[in-house]
């Protein structure tokens, strides 16, 4: 286990003369579905110390500071599902945490790693050392999968009930995948390229591949999630030929390169929700 936390990144905040939090001890824990048990409307779940999707635990020191990046767009039940379920399940981790809320608030074509690039801007300026990208639709079920980043790169969500729990290839990063901020900067984060759906995460693989970064994962039963049904967004059909000519890109299209109309950027309580036009 020891070995396992070598490399995971520290807590923003200095300390105070609390004793440290303890991690959810990943060899003991056991399932927890009995988080289903929330309000199906998150205007009525208004746990105590949560402002702005940011929470930090107040009895002792937490180890870890995690942005949670999600992007969204037109999925209002899901996120009524996701908010109150990922805080219940996040205060239980024990860290100091932030949910950044991405909306796509125009009618173009749906593009997923700019968002991802623009959430990750903020993220890294309020000084987050590590970002977990999350899709709206994944719940995770098992408690020892901690929501932490390690040395490399970890693809959190491995094991999805939609595809009966077995991991569909190799190489996948979509889902949910915690990398730490400045492997985000040395990949030059997700293309902007991929309009539509797919293609952006095989290119983020490819990315973190070339920069010599590999990809962890927990074991299958700590990896396991369930999606929330939905209809599958249009597909793009370009993302095969835009993946194979991005090798040579990616220095000059990402994080770096990423542009867009307009942004507001607006607290709630249980999020920060930054809304962007393309
Ligand atoms: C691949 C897509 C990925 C996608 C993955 C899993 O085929 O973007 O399926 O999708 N790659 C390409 O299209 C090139 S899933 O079945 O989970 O919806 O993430």
């Amino acid at each position: 286990v020891d070995k396992l936390f070598t490399g995971v990144t520290p807590f923003l905040a200095s300390k105070q003369s609390k004793p440290d939090c303890t991690y959810i001890n990943i060899l003991q824990s056991k399932k927890s579905h009995h988080s289903w048990d929330i309000p199906r409307k998150y205007d009525d779940f208004s746990p105590k110390g949560i402002m702005n999707g940011s929470y930090a635990p107040e009895e002792c020191n937490p180890l870890f500071s995690v942005a949670i990046l999600v992007t969204y767009r037109n999925r209002q039940s899901q996120l009524d599902i996701f908010l109150p379920y990922m805080h219940n399940w996040l205060r239980k981790q024990n860290i100091h945490y932030k949910i950044y809320l991405i909306e796509q608030e125009d009618e173009k074509p749906w593009n997923k790693g700019m968002l991802y690039n623009i959430g990750a801007k903020y993220a890294i300026a309020d000084k987050f050392p590590c970002l977990i990208l999350h899709d709206v639709d994944l719940l995770p079920l098992d408690e020892s999968n901690l929501y932490v980043c390690m040395k490399e790169p970890r693809h959190m969500s491995a094991s999805i009930d939609k595809f009966r729990f077995v991991l569909t290839y190799d190489t996948l990063v979509g889902g949910v995948l915690a990398m730490r901020s400045e492997q985000y900067l040395l990949v030059n984060g997700f293309s902007n390229r991929f309009h539509g759906w797919g293609g952006e995460d095989d290119d983020l693989a490819d990315r973190i591949a070339s920069r010599k970064l590999s990809i962890l994962r927990f074991p299958r039963d700590m990896s396991e999630y369930t999606m929330l049904v939905h209809h599958p967004e249009p597909k793009n059909s370009e993302r095969q030929r835009i993946m194979s000519e991005n090798k040579q890109h990616i220095s000059e299209d990402g994080l770096n390169s990423v542009v867009y109309e307009s942004i507001q950027v607006k607290p709630q309580r249980l999020f920060t929700m930054i809304k962007v036009k393309l």
